[in-house]
C-alpha cells in the first residue's frame, strides 16, 4: 500500500461504473417526499432517490444524546416507509462519523442505578439497528474520521460501508470497562471473524480506513479528497437500481448468513417468485433484448 505523509492511503475511485449494458439509467422520477427535515441534531437532505442523514453534533464528534438517538430512529423509520427514498446514506458532520454514547450522560453511572436500566436504554439503540437491517432498500455508512463505540457498531449494521482514509474505527467500549453493544458482538464477528473481533474488542485499538478495507470491516476505502464524490456515486447508483430486488437480496443474504443450504435455497425460490413479478425485472429483460440500458423504477 503506498504511503503518503506517513499514513496509509487508499487506492480510491469506487463504484463509479454501472454494470448494465449501455451505461447508466436516468434519475428516477420520485414523488414528493414526506420526510421531516427540522431536526435538532440531524441534517436530512434528499437528492433524487438518495436520502442523506447526517448526525450533527460536531462539537462532541457526533456523540449520541437522547435527542439525536430518537431523531435518528425517526428518520430511519420514515425513510423505510418513503417510496421516494431508494437509498439511505448515514454519515457524520465535521471531522467524524460519531464518538459513541455521549459520555457526559454516563458520568456517575446510569442515573437510576436500577438493575436493567442500561439494557432498557440499549433497546433504543436496538430499534435503530433493526430499522437499518429491515429497511427494504440499501443503507450505506459513509465514515470519515472517528467511528467509536456504538457509532462504530451502527456503521457496522449498515449494508455497505465506504470509508475515507482518515477513518478510525474504534470498539472503544473496553477502554471504559464496557462490552461492545448496539449489535457489535454480532456484526463484528461476522465481518472480521471471531479472533479479530476479540482483538478489536479487548484492545480497543483503532483501525484506520485502509486496514479496515483489508480486513473486511468496510467495503471500500477512498482518499479523503474523493470521499464525498465516491459516496454520492455509490448512493446514486444504488438509488437508480432495482430497489425491490435489493430488498429481496438483503433478506436472502442476511437470512443465508444464519441458515443451512436447504433453507437458503428454499428462501431463494420464494424471493425469486417475488422478483419475477417486479416491473423492474420485466422491463430489464425487454431492455436487454432491445439492446438498450434498463431504467429501473424501483417497483
Ligand atoms: O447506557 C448506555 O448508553 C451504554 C452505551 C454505551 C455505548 C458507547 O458508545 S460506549 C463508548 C463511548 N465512547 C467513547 O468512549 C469514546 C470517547 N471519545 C474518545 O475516546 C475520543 O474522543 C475519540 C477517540 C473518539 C476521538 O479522539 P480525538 O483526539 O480525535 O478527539 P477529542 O479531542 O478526544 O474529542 C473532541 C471533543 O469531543 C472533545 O471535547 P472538547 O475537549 O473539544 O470540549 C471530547 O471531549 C468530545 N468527545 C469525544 N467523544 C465524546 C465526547 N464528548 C462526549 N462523549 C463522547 N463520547
Amino acid at each position: 500500500m503506498p504511503q503518503q505523509g506517513g499514513r496509509k492511503r487508499c487506492r480510491g475511485r469506487a463504484w463509479q461504473e454501472m454494470p448494465q449494458q449501455g451505461g447508466a439509467s436516468p434519475a428516477p422520477t420520485t414523488k414528493e417526499h414526506s420526510m421531516r427535515t427540522d431536526f435538532q441534531h440531524l441534517i436530512v437532505k434528499q437528492d433524487g432517490g438518495v436520502l442523506m442523514i447526517t448526525m450533527n453534533r460536531p462539537e462532541v464528534l457526533n456523540a449520541f444524546n437522547d435527542i439525536m438517538l430518537s431523531e435518528l430512529t425517526e428518520a430511519v423509520e420514515a425513510a423505510a416507509q418513503d417510496e421516494a427514498v431508494r437509498c439511505v446514506v448515514l454519515t457524520g458532520a465535521g471531522r467524524a462519523f460519531g464518538s459513541g454514547q455521549d459520555l457526559h450522560s454516563l458520568a456517575g453511572g446510569r442515573s437510576s442505578g436500577a438493575i436493567g436500566a442500561v439494557s432498557e436504554h440499549l433497546k433504543k439503540y436496538h430499534r435503530v439497528v433493526y430499522a437499518i437491517r429491515e429497511m427494504p432498500k440499501p443503507v450505506i455508512a459513509a465514515v470519515r474520521g472517528v467511528a467509536a463505540g456504538i457509532s462504530c457498531n451502527i456503521a457496522l449494521a449498515c449494508d455497505l460501508r465506504i470509508a475515507a482514509d482518515d477513518a478510525r474505527f474504534i470498539e472503544a467500549f473496553a477502554r471504559i470497562g464496557l462490552v461492545p453493544d448496539g449489535g457489535g458482538g454480532y456484526f463484528l464477528t461476522r465481518l472480521v471473524g471471531v479472533g479479530k473481533a476479540l482483538e478489536l474488542s479487548m484492545l480497543a485499538d483503532e483501525v484506520r480506513g485502509p486496514e479496515a478495507e483489508r480486513i473486511g470491516l468496510v467495503n471500500k476505502c477512498v482518499p479523503l479528497e474523493e470521499f464525498e464524490d465516491a459516496t454520492q456515486a455509490l448512493a446514486q447508483r444504488l438509488a437508480k437500481g432495482p430497489t425491490r430486488a435489493y430488498a429481496l437480496i438483503k433478506k436472502l443474504i442476511y437470512t443465508s448468513a444464519e441458515s443451512d443450504l436447504q433453507t437458503s435455497m428454499r428462501l431463494e425460490g420464494e424471493l425469486q417468485d417475488m422478483a419475477f413479478e417486479t416491473e423492474d425485472h420485466q422491463n430489464a429483460v425487454v431492455a436487454f433484448l432491445q439492446k438498450r440500458p434498463p431504467e429501473y423504477k424501483g417497483r
